[in-house]
């Protein structure tokens, strides 16, 4: 394959835009011809991991083995593309830490719009819920988020549309040579 493998890590709030901004991304890169492939709750959480919750240990659990599996797909020079909320800036850098030393690039994505945002576009009402003390441990409202301090790629959803977001990613695969 004259194709590079790398991971596109997507991290930030639901209803952030994430799955969306993945999903668009993934059918651009594959109109491209190249190999991409997206991880995200429904294909992962509904099977490989879904022995594991929200609790923080499930959390950690949860993205150490998406890490793992981000890194397979980069390793068998596809785009991995991920699509989880990944709270917590140590399992991000695990994931980071695993695919540097595999010198796989590992490309951090910060899609950011603001709690208000998010929590006005509440599309499965699980900001209501969370409020209202019917989910626990939410993230944004009794879970902790920690937003990247130095993400390769910053996409602040609240002002930018999918096909946006999509070509700011694209551009700096473009420019960094991963595509
Ligand atoms: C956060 C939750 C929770 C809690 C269920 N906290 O917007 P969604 O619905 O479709 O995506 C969210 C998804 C988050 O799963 P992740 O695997 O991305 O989370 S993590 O990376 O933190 O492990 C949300 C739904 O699951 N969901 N309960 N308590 N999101």
């Amino acid at each position: 394959l004259g194709q590079k493998g790398a991971t596109i890590w997507l991290t930030g709030l639901s209803a952030s835009g994430k799955s969306t901004i993945a999903t668009a991304l993934e059918q651009h890169l594959l109109h491209k011809k190249l190999h991409a492939y997206r991880l995200d709750g429904d294909n992962i959480r509904f099977g490989l991991n879904k022995d594991l919750g929200f609790d923080q240990a499930s959390r950690i659990e949860n993205i150490r083995r998406i890490g793992e599996v981000s890194l397979l797909f980069a390793a068998s020079s596809t785009l991995s593309v991920t699509a989880f909320i990944s709270p917590y800036v140590s399992d991000r850098q695990l994931a980071r830490d695993l695919h540097e030393k595999a010198g796989l690039p590992f490309i951090e994505v910060f899609v950011d719009a603001p709690l208000s945002v998010v929590e006005q576009r509440d599309p499965k009402g699980l900001y209501k819920k969370a409020r209202a003390g019917e989910i626990k441990d939410f993230t944004g409202v009794s879970a902790p988020y920690e937003p990247p301090t130095a993400p390769e790629i910053h996409i602040r959803t609240d002002q930018v549309d999918v096909a946006g977001a999509v070509e700011i990613v694209v551009k700096y695969l473009l420019e960094n040579g991963l595509i």
